[in-house]
């Protein structure tokens, strides 16, 4: 914290804010070509953004020249996505001068607001796994970790989502059109990535036989580097995006036929690598062109790892001394085979040494456990593409399982589940095994997760490394998800308990006593209803519906997907209509009903999912009786940004997957740090939650993970539920019949089916009794609005676990073995 303080006494000389204004005026000329005299927010944004740039490269610099002094071991994070939101008002809470940058900008005729909303979001990522890498790069640099992200700067990132006639329809996120300020292009480094060719042996002047990866198609990588300051500036790293680059500009020979198109053709098609994200979340699209993606980031981010490291080390000997490398996922996990070749055929080492060094290098952390993510490519493809890996791959295959024979002798069952190379149904090389055999440590995301990863899925490996597999919790940054997006209830925790919580994010505990203070509450529900008033603003405008900020905020924010069960909340929105419906003057807790999140493209049960909740709405919201009492709606296009506007304004956050297969999730974390109620499954991080804020704080219900797994086992039959509940099945009816689609009555059949036909896999009929219970028991208390509030701050004040600081800690010490510099 005192280098905090520091900051900000220093903050007019460091960042020179009596210049600041003349700089914006200069950039709108030099940069822009622009008129200062122009009242254009987009070039007023535009100008900022680069005057701020400009202050943190000196940092930037000093920090690099630190880490290279120091000969500091550097953290890797290699992820196919990171999902950052939007820089400016990042970058001015890390610099420390939000409000000396308000009063600037409003001296040139602005609000500070206005121009942050010019501001496209960088959606380089598809959810969760993305955003939690963004998250760990603001940690690792705000606690001095020398950390780098390494990625894909994508010229189109995850779709942008409208609602057309209730259906979600994807039009392409072109978010760099009007250029980016942040992005600092390296033109003049560039680096060659090999594809397809063949493995040739030779001997060496030794007569060793050796390999080489010749007649390969080559493509160029281009970095692109994005500051990322630390809160308090005291370091400020970056992430680096490759992009890719034709090798030349045109195919000579073709071009001396006079086939000019034909040349062009080959240096179109090697740029299209880094065009676009796969939107996909946890769904493996097994295209060549996404095994292209993942071995362009690895191959051009380890020609950076070594350049950087042979600058200060003559022998590769000390990597892991060194570098230490986190994979995101499996997504990256090429990785292995391709430092196993770099040490071996370019630089001379052999097997043995060369292995050690890479799995002392590697850790990988798994972030879900459904089968469909598991990532697996073909044999055929991955050899084409790169056969020198598929070479690399198989011997590591071999040898490892030499290991596992001698340990479980005869077992050959065992042998085929954990073979790297699945052999049914045509040969595929399996990621996760050789991410598991590569790494010196895999974590799981979340307590229970990671007890899942030990018992269920990586239950062989963990029988043969015991001490491979463990846990680290996630978190988020509590800058982005506290300070920066929820100033109102910043501000008062701030007045009561100091500003340190935002880089120790256990002080709230400090708030514990105040949730008995009447005037406390009553500051804090004004905080809370100033946000919700915002968040009505916000939703008038985006789908011209207005909503009552004195009705309870009840918010499922996410990827769409069956197993996180937006279905089931939809379930209890048409029952709750019933009961209004069936009395109208009953007394019921007024809710808005309020959802949010992308479909992958493909994913038709989803889609449909959307298309109801929105039928649904339009039914609900029309409906005379139920006017003031409920209200649904469904956000288009929810992103960061959009998070950042819905996450303080909740008073209840459903997290109602089904137990088991939320590997952590990390929205439920946002939204109990700014005050929500949790009404959630025994899944993920939700089980932490419940320890930290206590079980008389949150609503737990339904079955649990191993009761679920015990049902699936024993035979679930969902149609007992329907025969024996009258009100679920009135639900079900409804939604079977098409009384939410009278112009289409099979619409939603496919949902129906789902349920009642298809064995209801994610078990929402045996979860919907619980729920609805426990929606009951939100109703009741949200009518004690003092007892509510009381637990809206409890649950913020036990938050503390679940900063990213406490994750990149955890990280730090056991799997990377780094120290924060200077401590
Ligand atoms: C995810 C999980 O589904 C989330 O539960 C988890 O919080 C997140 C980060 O660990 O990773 N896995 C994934 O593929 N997408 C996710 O959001």
């Amino acid at each position: 914290m005192s280098r905090v303080c520091k900051m900000s006494k220093n903050v007019r000389e460091v960042f020179r804010l009596d210049e600041l204004k003349d700089d914006i005026r200069r950039n709108m000329v030099a940069l822009l070509g622009n008129d200062p005299r122009s009242k254009r927010k987009f070039s007023y944004y535009n100008a900022l953004a680069y005057s701020v740039r400009e202050r943190l490269v000196d940092l930037w610099m000093r920090t690099q020249s630190d880490y290279y002094d120091s000969m500091a071991k550097r953290v890797y994070y290699l992820s196919m996505e990171f999902l950052p939101g939007r820089f400016l008002m990042n970058y001015l809470t890390n610099m420390g001068i939000v409000d000396e940058c308000r009063e600037i900008v409003a001296e040139l005729g602005f609000s500070l607001e206005e121009l942050e909303e010019e501001e496209w979001d960088a959606g380089l990522g598809n959810g969760g796994l993305g955003r939690l890498a963004s998250c760990y790069l603001d940690s690792m640099v705000s606690q001095n970790i020398p950390g780098y992200g390494y990625g894909i700067l994508y010229d189109y990132g995850i779709f942008y989502q409208s609602i057309v006639n209730g259906n979600q329809e994807e039009r392409c996120d072109n978010w760099r059109r009007h250029g980016c300020p942040w992005e600092i292009t390296r033109l003049d480094t560039l680096y060659e990535v090999k594809f397809y060719g063949r493995s040739e042996t030779y001997y060496d002047s030794d007569g060793n036989v050796r390999f080489r990866w010749v007649d390969t198609e080559n493509v160029m990588a281009m970095p692109c580097d994005i500051l990322i300051p630390g809160y308090g500036c005291s370091h400020v790293s970056n992430m680096r995006l490759w992009t890719a680059q034709s090798s030349r500009e045109f195919n000579l020979s073709d071009f001396n036929r006079g086939d000019y198109i034909g040349a062009m053709h080959g240096k179109v098609m090697s740029e299209n690598i880094t065009k676009v994200l796969y939107p996909n979340d946890q769904f493996l699209q097994g295209m060549e062109l996404r095994l292209k993606q993942q071995y362009f980031l690895v191959s051009a981010t380890f020609q950076d790892i070594l350049r950087r490291y042979l600058k200060q080390h003559t022998s590769l000997a000390a990597l892991p001394e060194a570098v230490a490398v986190q994979l995101n996922d499996t997504h990256p996990a090429i990785a292995i085979p391709e430092l196993m070749r770099l040490l071996m055929d370019v630089y001379g080492m052999g097997w043995d040494v060369a292995w050690d060094i890479c799995t002392r290098t590697f850790a990988y952390t798994n972030h879900t456990v459904l089968p469909e993510a598991l990532e697996t490519w073909p044999v055929d493809l991955l050899g084409r593409l790169l056969p020198r890996h598929m070479q690399i791959i198989y011997e590591i295959n071999r040898r490892f399982l030499e290991g596992v024979a001698a340990t479980f002798p005869g077992d050959t069952e065992r042998l085929s589940r954990m073979s790297v190379i699945q052999e049914e149904g045509g040969q595929r090389v399996r990621m996760a095994n050789l991410a598991i055999v590569g790494s010196h440590t895999v974590n799981g995301v979340a307590a229970l997760h990671s007890n899942i990863l030990q018992t269920g899925l990586f239950r062989d490996f963990h029988e043969y490394y015991p001490r491979k597999i463990r846990n680290v919790t996630n978190g988020v940054t509590p800058r982005r998800w506290l300070m920066q997006c929820n100033p109102a209830l910043s501000r008062l925790i701030t007045q009561s308990i100091g500003p340190e919580w935002c880089c120790n994010l256990e002080k709230l505990r400090e708030l514990v006593p105040l949730a008995e203070d009447s005037a406390f509450r009553d500051a804090w529900a004004r905080a809370k209803l100033e946000n919700k008033r915002l968040l009505s603003r916000y939703v008038l405008r985006k789908v011209q519906m207005g909503i009552n900020p004195n009705t309870l905020f009840d918010m499922q924010f996410k990827r769409m997907h069956e197993y996180k069960r937006q279905l089931l909340n939809v379930m209890h929105v048409i029952s709750l209509f019933n009961r209004i419906k069936d009395n109208p003057s009953a007394d019921i807790t007024p809710r808005t009903v309020l959802f949010g999140g992308k479909a992958a493209p493909g994913y038709y049960q989803a889609k449909l999912i959307i298309r109801l909740i929105n039928e649904v709405a339009r039914v609900v919201n029309a409906d005379a009786d139920v006017a003031g009492r409920l209200r649904v709606a469904f956000l288009p296009n929810y992103c960061i940004s959009q998070a950042e506007k819905v996450v303080p304004a909740a008073d209840l956050s459903e997290q109602i997957s089904t137990a088991g297969m939320e590997a952590s999730g990390t929205g439920n974390m946002k939204f109990a740090l700014n005050g929500a109620l949790t009404i959630g499954t025994l899944d993920g991080a939700n089980v932490e939650i419940m320890e930290e804020v206590g079980a008389e704080n949150i609503f737990i219900f339904g079955l649990k993970a191993h009761e679920v797994a015990e049902k699936r086992r024993s035979g679930y039959n969902p149609r007992e539920f329907y025969e024996n509940d009258a009100e679920l099945r009135r639900v079900m009816d409804m939604i079977g019949s098409g009384f939410f689609s009278p112009d289409e009555r099979g619409l939603f059949s496919p949902v129906y089916d789902s349920l009642m036909h298809h064995g209801d896999y994610y078990m929402l009929m045996a979860d919907y009794r619980p729920y609805m219970e426990a929606q009951a028991a939100v109703d009741a208390l949200y009518l004690d609005q003092d007892q509510w509030v009381r637990k809206s701050i409890l649950n913020a004040a036990n938050m503390g676990k679940f900063s990213s600081d406490r994750s990149v800690m955890e990280y730090a010490r056991g799997i990377w073995h780094v120290e924060p510099l200077g401590k």
